[in-house]
């Protein structure tokens, strides 16, 4: 057995019922042999053993009273996971499905996703089980301050900077930022996705979307291919796929799908991105009032549905494992020519071995949606700095940014024998700088 299969086997037998921490290690272990074959000096100081356990895990109570008056308890998360280059940075996650393996899953995924930035900032993410669909503005705020006076304990400016995920945005931001600064006297760069009046960055909302499409742009403009009159489908339509929906708009493609987690609405003449907004960001509905609005739309119960419909690009941008190999073969089959993976793990192992063996254009997780983390590394910059970039500069490092991060894990994918296998090139790009880093602590 490789060192690489013994740490996985390890793993899976040290950390039993976490499936989605074993399949996103499964998914970056097994693209990391090139590296580890060239380097047999990780083995000998149990370099992979150590950057497959987190540093730290809190797991924490969060009380909170509800509007009716009763008392409720959710769980709350936050994973330290790696702190070699940089302070550990990712977001919170707000949803009832989250539990250890799913904070565990985003946290490895993002220590290489923040090293691909080429920023200094360490992974982490946290969260909680709450569920914030339906509570009101005064039961969200409850809720954040209690998360947050058990939170602020264990984050800081130059220790751990939480940002939203999955039912984090700039509402609870705010909260969160409001009872930190009341608990710490400090008015600090402690969370990224401010809002603009307290810190915020420009950009920093429009980000992952913008970010998503910028790097797709790219894979593209590499092939003599672009946006333009491209058909698109979008799962979610929550932050990271309105402004992936609004840039792509933006470029000329026509975006012809959408969904939440109910179902999804089809709209063939172009889905109308100022009523997803309304909406979603505006009255936090449901996508299915879409159908009301827009003649010649039409809604469908269920998600899966959506991935047959025929596109030439499909953009996950809701959750993880929302597209699974049969969804996979369908996208294949009807024409697909680039997936760009907005969520975090949205494709299965098995969706992306039908991607890879299609020899479709298949842009991973970590690459894709690096443009979030990396703004909020602009943000961070901005705070230390007392600083603020306008929109145009913001943009333009963004964009740069996500134009390396194709080039780097392209040229990876090449130097290792894996060309166009964007997965392994990700991978190893973004494990090459964290294993020197560690290599340069010693034993920690
Ligand atoms: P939001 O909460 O703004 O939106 C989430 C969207 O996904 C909603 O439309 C939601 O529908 C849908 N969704 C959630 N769970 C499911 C499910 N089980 N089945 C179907 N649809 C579902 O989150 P974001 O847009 O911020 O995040 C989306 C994804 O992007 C996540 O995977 C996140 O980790 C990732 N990401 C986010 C970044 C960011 O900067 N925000 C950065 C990088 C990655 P409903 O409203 O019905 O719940
Ligand atoms: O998955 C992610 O990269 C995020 N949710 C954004 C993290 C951040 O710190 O901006």
């Amino acid at each position: 057995m490789s060192y690489l299969e013994r740490v996985l086997e390890n793993l899976k037998k040290n950390n039993p019922n976490e499936p989605e921490f074993h399949q996103a290690a499964t998914e970056i272990l097994t693209t990391l042999a090139p590296v580890v074959e060239k380097h047999p000096e990780y083995e000998a100081v149990a370099l992979l053993e150590r950057f497959v356990e987190p540093e730290r895990v809190v797991m924490f109570r969060v009380p909170w009273v509800d509007d009716k008056g009763n008392v409720r308890v959710n769980k709350g998360y936050r994973v330290q996971f790696n702190s070699a280059i940089g302070p550990y940075k990712g977001g919170l996650r707000f949803h009832p499905s989250v539990n250890l393996s799913i904070i565990k899953f985003l946290g490895l995924e993002q220590i290489l996703k923040n090293s691909l930035t080429g920023l200094p900032i360490g992974g982490g993410k946290g969260g909680s089980d709450f569920d914030p669909k339906g509570k009101s503005d005064r039961e969200i705020m409850a809720f954040c301050q209690s998360f947050m006076t058990e939170l602020y304990r264990h984050i800081g400016a130059d220790t751990d900077v939480p940002a939203g995920d999955i039912g984090v945005g700039a509402r609870e931001i705010g909260y969160l930022f409001g009872q930190y600064k009341r608990i710490r006297n400090e008015h600090v760069g402690v969370l990224t996705g401010r809002g603009l009046s307290y810190g915020g960055s420009l950009v920093r909302t429009e980000a992952t979307g913008y970010g998503l499409i910028y790097i797709t742009q790219e894979a593209m403009k590499a092939r003599g291919d672009s946006f333009d009159g491209k058909t698109v489908i979008i799962s979610g339509s929550g932050n990271v796929a309105i402004y992936a929906c609004e840039k792509a708009q933006s470029l000329g493609a026509k975006v012809v799908a959408m969904y939440d987690s109910d179902g999804y609405v089809y709209d063939p003449s172009g889905i109308r991105l100022d009523v997803i907004k309304e909406i979603k960001e505006v009255k936090r509905g449901r996508i299915s009032g879409y159908a009301d609005k827009v003649h010649g739309s039409k809604y469908n119960e269920g998600c899966k549905g959506m991935w047959a419909i025929p596109c030439d690009v499909a953009l996950p941008c809701a959750t993880q494992n929302e597209i699974d190999g049969q969804s996979a073969a369908l996208l294949v089959k009807h024409g697909v020519k680039y997936v760009a993976e907005g969520a975090n793990m949205p494709s299965t192992l098995d969706a992306i071995e039908v991607f890879q063996k299609s020899g479709i254009v298949f842009l991973p997780a970590k690459a894709a949606n690096a443009g979030g983390v990396a703004t909020s590394a602009l943000e961070m910059a901005q705070s230390s700095g007392r600083l603020f970039w306008s929109f145009e500069e913001v943009d333009k490092k963004l964009k740069d940014i996500m134009v390396n991060i194709y080039h780097n894990i392209d040229d990876a994918a090449r130097e290792f024998g894996r060309e166009g296998d964007y997965s392994a090139g990700a991978n190893i790009v973004g494990f090459i700088k964290v294993a020197e880093a560690m290599m340069a602590h010693g034993v920690v």
